[in-house]
């Protein structure tokens, strides 16, 4: 596997402009101002946390539909045409570039529900392990937690995932980590980019901050590097090593569905 570099990852600052972030999040309001008010803050991170607010208390089916909406958004994969991302790729040697999934994600001020354990992303479909996960934080922010990661973890390869009694999501053993460098990702600035393997080890920092922590994760790998594809299109068998049902119905099976406290 070669991926990126020996670490598996990289930090760019300010690579998508403030104002395409700006147009994401008025998108976002727009879909959310279809089933409650969108609040009158000025401030549009206030706007947008209220709103979402709005939602969440409106009802758990609600929240889930909108949310899955937010994930699908028009404008995200938008940002790879950008032009200081897509030189990137291109420096990084993506030849024959697809888009294998993109979404958003909210963590919420002391809310533990939705923070991943030490996990990689094998529930994403990969064309090859060349596929990167490209996470933009779009709230900026030193106490809203941000995201831990093993330095070269990736050269584990795929580890079967095993499901946490405690919080319901899919994790590994602490000892995979032993070996490996931890980097933390906390004071993150909207528009940066962390691109990143996915088989490297990884994990939420909590938010302790006073705003959700609203990231953007588009997922892409390199076709010019899927030398098994005339006999399968994953580089590996996915289901030997997690669980196949989403996060949330994972956690809905096991704690019930979602309700804010
Ligand atoms: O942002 C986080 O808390 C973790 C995100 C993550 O695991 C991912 O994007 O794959
Ligand atoms: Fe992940």
């Amino acid at each position: 596997m070669i991926l990126i570099n020996k670490k598996g990852f990289i930090h760019k600052k300010k690579i998508i402009d403030i104002k395409s972030i700006k147009k994401i999040k008025q998108d976002m309001l727009s879909v959310m101002g279809n089933f409650v008010p969108v609040s009158n803050d000025y401030d549009i991170d206030k706007k947008l946390d209220k709103t979402f607010n709005r939602i969440t208390k409106k009802s758990p089916t609600l929240r889930s539909n909108v949310f899955k909406a937010l994930c699908q958004l028009y404008s995200i994969p938008q940002l790879l045409y950008k032009k200081k991302l897509f030189a990137l790729l291109k420096r990084n040697g993506f030849k024959d570039p697809i888009i294998n999934g993109f979404g958003i994600l909210a963590v919420e001020p002391y809310e533990k529900r939705f923070l991943f354990n030490i996990h990689q992303d094998l529930r994403t479909v990969f064309a090859s392990y060349n596929a990167v996960n490209i996470w933009i934080p779009i709230t900026s922010g030193n106490d809203i937690g941000g995201m831990g990661l093993y330095e070269g973890s990736y050269k584990l390869g795929p580890i079967k995932h095993s499901v946490s009694k405690i919080n319901g999501h899919e994790e590994v053993d602490f000892k995979y980590t032993k070996k490996f460098k931890k980097v933390e990702f906390n004071k993150l600035e909207e528009g940066d980019c962390f691109i990143f393997t996915p088989f490297n080890l990884h994990y939420s920092i909590p938010n302790n901050g006073k705003k959700i922590r609203w990231t953007i994760r588009i997922v892409i790998d390199d076709v010019s590097k899927a030398k098994h594809f005339n006999k399968k299109f994953e580089p590996y068998d996915r289901k030997k090593y997690c669980d196949n049902r989403t996060n949330e119905e994972r956690l809905n099976e096991m704690f019930g569905i979602y309700k804010k406290k």
